[in-house]
């Protein structure tokens, strides 16, 4: 009998114990996120600060200038209202409550007016991810506008769009982790460096320093490094063909790449999207994504 109350009480207590422990781990998390946020807000307050310094300064030599009208002025005010801050991916939601959040968990995006996918676990979270192809189920050689605006669904394959990029990557700094799978193996390059300059700069690609085995800084995607976007009915390339055209999707291109990772299906690989340098890669899963810059 007095055994019996003895372990009743041993595993309340334990149990109590577990509790405590998991309320700790959660809080612990939040606060966590709360850091990142307050960082992102500070960040966001300095980059605000830069661009009605920079604005203001435009508009004083415009008016010194004599070169003012009402139109410059309104263009002004259209483009700061449009990079307003974006929530973004958190990062340390794993670790310690690895099991309390799944991989992927999708969050409203206000600035961009849809849901953002959050990649939570991999190299610590964080991840907003801007590219999926895992089922081969959604159609990728698509006209400028589809690039710019994005499709597909965040539970399959997508292009989040180049203009929902190119606001992430304005408002602050990001790297960008491209994860793919190749006869049965995984591999990632990170760039340490991503950006996606406007539309009237044709979505042009600026990329950092990479580490990875399967992109040496001058194959895969680093090739493409300083690349206009094009799609088949917008050719910015530095081919005389259309590079869109002859590899069916929208990317960015040289003359033409080294990696077309919005190539077409075949049967269930993406065909040599991938060249390394030494051989060209098959590809049968591709995941892009990107997180800001620490800054710490
Ligand atoms: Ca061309």
């Amino acid at each position: 009998m007095k055994k019996r109350v003895y372990d009743e009480q041993k595993d309340a207590l334990k149990n109590v114990s577990e509790l405590f422990k998991t309320t700790l781990n959660n809080t612990s998390d939040l606060l966590s996120s709360m850091e990142s946020e307050l960082d992102l807000l500070k960040t966001y307050g300095q980059m605000n600060l830069v661009t009605v310094r920079n604005e203001t300064e435009a508009i004083r030599e415009m008016l010194t200038s004599g070169e003012v009208s009402s139109r410059c002025l309104k263009n002004a005010k259209t483009t700061t209202a449009k990079k307003t801050m974006p929530v973004v991916c958190i990062r340390g939601l794993n670790g310690a409550a690895n099991k309390t959040y799944p991989k992927y968990i999708k969050t409203s995006q206000f600035t961009l007016q849809r849901e953002i996918l959050c990649d939570t676990q991999t190299d610590g979270g964080g991840w907003t991810v801007i590219q999926r192809r895992t089922k081969g189920d959604v159609f990728f050689n698509r006209d400028w506008d589809s690039y710019k605006e994005g499709f597909g669904e965040l539970d399959g394959d997508f292009w989040l769009g180049n203009e929902a990029i190119h606001i992430l990557t304005y408002v602050q700094p990001q790297e960008l982790r491209v994860q793919l799978r190749s006869g049965g193996k995984d591999y990632s390059a990170n760039y340490k460096r991503f950006q996606v300059k406007s539309e009237s700069d044709k979505y042009r690609l600026q990329l950092g320093a990479v580490s990875s085995s399967i992109d040496d800084g001058n194959y895969g995607l680093s090739y493409s490094n300083g690349a206009s976007f094009s799609t088949f009915d917008r050719d910015n390339d530095q081919n005389s063909r259309s590079c869109a055209i002859t590899f069916k999707s929208g990317w960015w291109y040289k003359s033409c790449e080294y990696s077309r990772l919005n190539s077409p299906w075949s049967g269930d690989k993406l065909r040599h999207a991938w060249y390394n340098g030494k051989k060209r890669l098959h590809v049968t899963s591709v995941e892009m994504k990107i997180r800001p810059v620490k800054t710490s």
